[in-house]
């Protein structure tokens, strides 16, 4: 399915956003409002403890302008999947039904509920804004950290493993449509979440959505890291509908050093690591030996 967004024709009415009590510059709000420009105000979400369950609301204010459900940490894509039925038992079918987890909430903690629901193939989309820690309890060590980061938690030299592959798992789970987004991309991050919305079945968005205080750079600067991690080609831009895997955009492939060397997170990662990381990128890209 071939889905344009033209940035200029983009619904001027704000359904994520007003007076929300993230921090400077937060990935995870902007793919919040980003998304909602192309979901619309039919659209029932549910997020795990997180930050952008934090940010979401509490007491009587809530940033998204439509039903939002702080679910526990576990079971957002189960929320949602009894959200979908309810609506069904009563006829409606005009909701974009959307569970949407930080990386924990999607690759670790809360990973049996996703996976349980991408295996029943339910109606509905989850979506992951990594920023690759565990933010809202102060920046502890995910699985979606990457290799080197230094973390709140983590050895003196930072997480040894790689980051576990969430798109390839999910990829796994045969559902119609899995993608991998950025922040930095909002006409390739819209269409994608417009596709989700519109295709029957279980959907899953990857959205990178980097963290100022976590990664150490400045806050003005997150959108600048989101772009730069996918001009490094150490984060791609692909979907892989119905099975056939393509590839959205051709990265610059700028040195992995200008992405990683002025974060803070990486202060500790060795020339040889980043050698290491540019022979993946090189080898991802067919320029081994260059
Ligand atoms: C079962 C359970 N364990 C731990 C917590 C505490 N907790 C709340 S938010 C959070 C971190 C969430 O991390 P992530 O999903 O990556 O989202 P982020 O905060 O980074 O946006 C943790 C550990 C909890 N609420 N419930």
């Amino acid at each position: 399915m071939n889905v344009k967004i033209n940035l200029d024709q983009l619904p001027k009415e704000e359904l994520f956003g007003q007076g929300n009590v993230g921090c400077k510059g937060c990935g995870g709000a902007i793919a919040g409002r980003q998304a909602m420009k192309v979901l619309g105000e039919r659209t029932i979400i549910t997020i795990p403890a997180s930050c952008m369950a934090t940010l979401g609301g509490n007491n009587r204010h809530t940033t998204w302008k439509i039903p939002f459900y702080h679910t526990l940490f576990e079971c957002a894509p189960a929320i949602s999947s009894g959200i979908r039925a309810a609506l069904e038992a009563q006829g409606i079918k005009d909701v974009n039904v959307v569970s949407w987890g930080g990386d924990a909430g999607s690759a670790d903690i809360g990973f049996q509920s996703l996976t349980g629901a991408a295996e029943r193939n339910e109606d509905l989309f989850h979506v992951c804004y990594d920023n690759e820690m565990y933010m809202n309890t102060g920046g502890q060590t995910s699985s979606q950290t990457p290799y080197s980061a230094l973390t709140t938690n983590c050895t003196v030299n930072g997480k040894k493993t790689n980051k576990k592959n969430m798109l390839k798992i999910m990829e796994a789970h045969d559902i119609g449509y899995v993608a991998c987004a950025s922040i930095a991309y909002p006409a390739d991050l819209m269409a994608k979440f417009k596709k989700a919305s519109s295709r029957k079945g279980f959907s899953y968005i990857h959205v990178l959505a980097p963290c100022f205080k976590g990664w150490g750079i400045p806050s003005d600067q997150t959108v600048e890291f989101a772009r730069k991690a996918v001009e490094s080609g150490l984060w791609e831009l692909f979907e892989v509908e119905d099975g056939v895997r393509t590839r959205n955009y051709e990265p610059k492939l700028i040195p992995v050093k200008e992405y990683l060397t002025p974060q803070k997170r990486f202060s500790k990662i060795t020339a040889q690591e980043i050698e290491d990381l540019q022979q993946q990128v090189n080898t991802r890209y067919g320029k081994v030996g260059k």
